[in-house]
């Protein structure tokens, strides 16, 4: 199913696993990879030891005193490299992405054209990577600000983008002058694996040491390895709220720096202005693509009592059309489920929902039979429920949409919308000028991301990725978001024969 793919991609043999570059090791345990599509081992991959992880780390520290002084825009070159590389082997890599984490070829394509657009955001940024200058009160001085490499910075990403979330990491820290240690999830290693080499045979072909860029797959003994490590200077982490917590927790604890994204608990808001067509699309795109596996995945939808009847017979019938199959087939919508621990997650969830007293409109289910031989595959559900819920309030990795009512005044629907622990992504589907600046504003969401008349997921990389309170509040990818991964430095330069002190103190000997 695969096998052409994995030539192309480099990758056909088992010798993989860790990696500080063009070497190859690792001394841990065989990681087999199956696929969620079919069940089928799609191959392996040697895990990493302590030890493997020190001769990694100390590569990274060592790396990093050479990388850090290549000029920014030559970083951005080998950036550059590597975004050409990527085009040439979107296919084979668009189609492993779909392979082993179950998510539409469509999708995995876009996964890597996400990774394609972050390189050139990166090189761009190659030459902008600046601070301000500000005007001293103390004569004949200057004063600015400037950004200068970081260190090493450890990726810790999962399995629902096993190759975008690495990117938009890598791509920023790279021509920021760091180097990287990336873990990835381990339902994923491959994808990972993929990834390395496809970066490592540029930089080899650029002179880049060996370090720049590691690979050390394991279970989350080797996240703690990177959490605890004061040589990594920096974690960016993405996953379960539960995990971010730890991570937090262990990083804060020796001073460094983090940055979390977490759990969401995407809402959008349908107000009486909505175009419904628009809202459709949206909606349900949002709520079954990736199988519902999306940090931003929209998991409630807030509607006005008015036009509630109408968006409910609305969403039952696209429902019905949906087609729940092999995601390398595009005839299909919904491709499987991770594995069948997050099916019973999904089981589990329908259970609550019915219990709490919530009425499944959509009904769910996990097929089997031919096609769905890996256990993988469930029914997307629509549920109507109450916010306050204990499931609603949960962010449950699966296709499942919560239906919520709201009345009166647009703020009434956005108390609903902030009030969950979590604060990714939101959106507003209206015409109504008033009701979407209300939403935009300071007494509206309270997300790290909020739109207006799209949905809450498929956020573009020149936007700052991230959200607040239980997401963890880092921001990722585009806008800014680069000076999370460098250091900040104020200078003041005196060129007068002069010592002023500053703030007029005088001290006279
Ligand atoms: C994630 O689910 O962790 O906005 C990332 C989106 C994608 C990224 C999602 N661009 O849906």
């Amino acid at each position: 199913m695969i096998e052409n793919e994995l030539k192309g991609l480099g990758i056909s043999s088992d010798n993989f696993g860790t990696s500080t570059g063009s070497t190859w090791f690792g001394k841990g345990e065989t990681l087999n990879s199956y696929s969620p599509v079919d069940g089928k081992l799609i191959g392996s991959v040697k895990t990493s030891t302590k030890e493997d992880y020190e001769e990694v780390i100390q590569k990274a520290q060592k790396a990093f005193k050479e990388w850090r002084v290549i000029p920014a825009p030559k970083r951005g070159e080998v950036v550059r490299q590597f975004g050409d590389k990527l085009r040439e082997k979107k296919a084979d890599l668009g189609k492993l992405v779909s392979y082993e984490m179950g998510k539409s070829y469509q999708e995995g394509l876009g996964e890597v054209q996400e990774m394609i657009d972050i390189c050139d955001f990166a090189v761009g940024l190659s030459r902008q990577l600046y601070g301000a200058t500000i005007h001293s009160e103390r004569p004949l001085h200057r004063m600015y600000d400037q950004y200068h490499p970081l260190g090493v910075v450890g990726v810790i990403s999962a399995f629902n983008f096993p190759v975008a979330v690495w990117a938009w990491n890598t791509c920023l820290a790279l021509i920021c002058g760091d180097t990287v240690i990336w873990k990835p999830s381990e339902k994923t290693p491959l994808c990972a694996v993929a990834c390395q080499h496809i970066l490592a045979e540029v930089l080899a072909k650029n002179n880049v040491p060996e370090g720049v860029s590691s690979l050390v797959v394991g279970d989350k003994v080797i996240g703690e390895l990177i959490s605890h490590d004061r040589r990594v200077a920096l974690v960016s982490a993405t996953g379960s709220t539960r995990m971010g917590i730890e991570v937090n927790k262990v990083v804060a604890a020796r001073l460094g720096k983090t940055i979390l994204e977490l759990g969401g608990n995407n809402a959008i808001i349908v107000t009486p202005d909505a175009d419904l067509k628009i809202m459709l699309t949206a909606a349900v795109f949002g709520a079954v693509g990736t199988a519902g596996q999306r940090c931003t995945t929209t998991r409630r939808l807030i509607v006005h009592e008015t036009i509630y009847d109408k968006v409910k017979e609305s969403l039952v019938n696209a429902y019905q059309q949906i087609k729940i199959g092999n995601p390398l087939d595009t005839a299909n919508h919904v491709g499987p489920l991770i594995d069948t621990h997050a099916v019973k997650m999904y089981t589990d969830a329908l259970v609550e929902i019915e219990k709490e007293g919530g009425k499944i409109i959509v009904e769910g289910g996990v097929l089997n039979g031919a096609g769905f031989e890996s256990g993988c595959y469930v029914k997307p559900v629509i549920a109507e429920v109450e916010n306050e819920f204990k499931i609603v309030q949960k962010e449950t990795f699966a296709p499942i949409l919560y239906l919520i009512k709201y009345s009166g005044d647009v703020l009434n629907a956005i108390d609903v919308q902030n009030n969950v622990a979590q604060g990714l992504s939101s959106s507003i589907m209206t015409n109504n000028l008033r009701e979407a600046e209300l939403f935009l504003s300071q007494q509206g969401s309270d997300c790290g991301i909020a739109n207006v008349n799209i949905g809450t997921s498929g956020a573009e990389i020149g936007g700052a990725f991230g959200g607040e309170k239980e997401t963890g509040g880092g921001r990722e990818s585009g806008s800014d978001a680069w000076k999370a991964y460098m250091r900040r430095q104020t200078n003041t330069i005196n060129y007068s024969t002069e010592v002023p002190l500053a703030q007029g103190i005088k001290f006279d000997f």
